[in-house]
């Protein structure tokens, strides 16, 4: 069976309708899509501000470690970006942007908040918290990936007399200049926020439960120049692009799931120098030595976290967290960890995708009862039963410290391929069936069982038996899939 491209003008005469939800970086991706394809679409997005995580993280430091130019839209390349690794602002100002160039800002109705779906009599039917409703053929589900903030479970932490607040929760209103401040965690936000902050603080703790691979990545500016030749000639940045795309393609993507290849080995060799090379007293370098390989946890990228970490102002605490208490932290060692703030940079639950909205698909069944084991979707992005439903980013997607803009638009592709089926009026539903749902999950828990990922170690890749939920074959194979898709897995009414 073969897709078929519909014009503009036959697109709107077939009046489907689309609902996306979320307005973050693949929501934007979706609109703008529809709209080049002449779709009639609506956005809901529960705050009152685009960028999804770039809007809600904007903690001290916040940089995204994927090469700017390659976190980037395919479509819309931008000659400003500051520096290779751009901050957090610098990110969220360019979706906003971009929204407005492609003029889908209008679109985007804020300070709704999907409560529930349901498939029925063929279409979506929509409930918000106001208490309105909506209906669309196709339901896009931008929810993201990280959103919901993990608290920890430590005794105590509403005793704190001090201020406190989860790292996707940054208080503006705490200044940190001249505090004692104690950070608990080690993952991709805590390492940038060290750096961030080491100099304004009197004292920094950081609270390690595990320590964590660094790979050095200096991080420099474009100067004047090179922005003035990306501006004068764009192929220069499609360039670029494509050249860290293939890197980090052939690089890292294409052999996660290989844990013992060559590269994989590499790159442990070059974190262990990083750590051999830059931190100076034993006993520290110790304590931050992993005891599991490199890229097992989502790798750090940095190129100041060592540094900072050594100041004379910093200590590491390895100490496990008895409780909080009114004036500090004690650990278990017995010692009161005495701070004015503390920073929760623990991590998200990311097990909840399009949860807690209410999803319910054909004859009833509801994705949080389908899902009580664990998320999955299909290909990464549809579940049987739910026709007509798609995740950007969803379960199983590619995570692991690449272009996430890269992963949607691949799945975009896929998407507009399925939707294509009921333009052409091949169907007015389409969903995996359960035979190739169960194939491929199948499929991808034993490859899964290869991936660096399943070395042993603790992190959010992993579901609640401790298999990695990730796409675990290559990016290639991802590409392709997205290129291809296997309509025959399909069922199409
Ligand atoms: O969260 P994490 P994150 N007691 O889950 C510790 C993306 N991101 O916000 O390792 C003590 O990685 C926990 O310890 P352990 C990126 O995908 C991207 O840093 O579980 N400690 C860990 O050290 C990243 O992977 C960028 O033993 C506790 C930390 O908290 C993802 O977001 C930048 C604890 C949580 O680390 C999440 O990163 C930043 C407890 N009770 C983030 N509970 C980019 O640059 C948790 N921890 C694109």
């Amino acid at each position: 069976m073969t897709a078929t491209h519909t014009t503009t003008a036959d697109s709107a005469r077939s009046g489907l309708r689309f609902i996306i939800i979320g307005a973050g970086m693949s929501g934007i991706l979706s609109a703008i899509k529809l709209r080049e394809a002449g779709l009639d679409f609506t956005i809901y997005e529960k705050a009152d501000r685009l960028g999804g995580t770039w809007r809600e993280n904007t903690y001290a430091g916040i940089t995204c470690d994927v090469p700017s130019h390659f976190y980037s839209f395919s479509f819309a390349l931008n000659p400003d970006w500051s520096r290779q690794f751009s901050p957090g602002a610098e990110i969220q100002a360019y979706f906003e942007d971009v929204a407005h160039r492609y003029k889908i800002d209008e679109d985007i109705q804020y300070g709704k908040a999907v409560t529930g779906a349901a498939f029925e009599n063929g279409r979506w039917q929509i409930e918000l918290a106001d208490g309105s409703t909506d209906v669309g053929d196709f339901l896009i589900a931008a929810t993201g990936v990280l959103h919901h903030p993990a608290y920890p479970a430590i005794e105590g932490l509403d005793e704190f007399e001090g201020a406190a607040f989860h790292s996707a929760r940054w208080d503006h209103d705490v200044s940190l200049a001249g505090k004692r401040v104690g950070l608990i965690g080690t993952g991709s936000s805590a390492i940038q926020i060290t750096s961030a902050v080491i100099d304004e603080v009197q004292r920094l703790s950081v609270f390690q439960r595990t320590a964590q691979w660094v790979m050095p990545v200096p991080n420099s500016d474009f100067s004047d120049e090179e922005r003035a030749a990306f501006r004068r000639n764009p192929e220069s940045m499609q360039k670029l692009r494509d050249e860290v795309n293939r890197s980090f393609t052939e690089g890292f993507a294409n052999v996660l799931g290989d844990a013992e290849s060559p590269v994989m080995h590499a790159i442990h060799d070059a974190c262990v120098a990083n750590l051999e090379n830059s931190v100076k007293d034993p006993g520290l370098r110790e304590k931050l030595r992993p005891n599991y390989r490199a890229a097992c946890k989502r790798l750090i990228m940095s190129g100041d976290f060592y540094d900072a970490i050594q100041r004379p102002n910093a200590s590491l605490v390895t100490e496990g967290i008895e409780r909080v208490e009114k004036s500090g932290l004690r650990t278990r060692d017995g010692k009161l960890h005495e701070l004015d703030v503390l920073i929760l940079a623990t991590g998200f639950r990311v097990d909840q995708f399009v949860r807690p909205m209410n999803v319910t698909g054909r004859g009833g069944v509801v994705l949080d009862e389908l899902w009580k084991g664990g998320p999955f979707a299909y290909m990464a992005i549809m579940v049987p039963e739910f026709p007509n439903l798609f995740m950007l980013n969803g379960p199983n997607s590619p995570v692991g410290n690449f272009s996430l803009i890269e992963v949607a638009e691949l799945q975009f592709q896929y998407v507009m391929r399925m939707v294509d089926q009921v333009r052409s009026g091949s169907c007015r539903a389409i969903s995996p069936s359960r035979e190739a749902m169960e194939r491929f999950d199948i499929e991808r828990r034993k490859a899964a069982e290869t991936t660096i990922w399943n070395t042993g170690c603790n992190s959010w890749y992993l579901d609640a038996r401790g298999l990695p939920t990730a796409w675990p074959f290559t990016f290639d194979r991802f590409r392709k899939e997205m290129g291809r898709p296997r309509f025959d897995d399909h069922d199409m009414r």
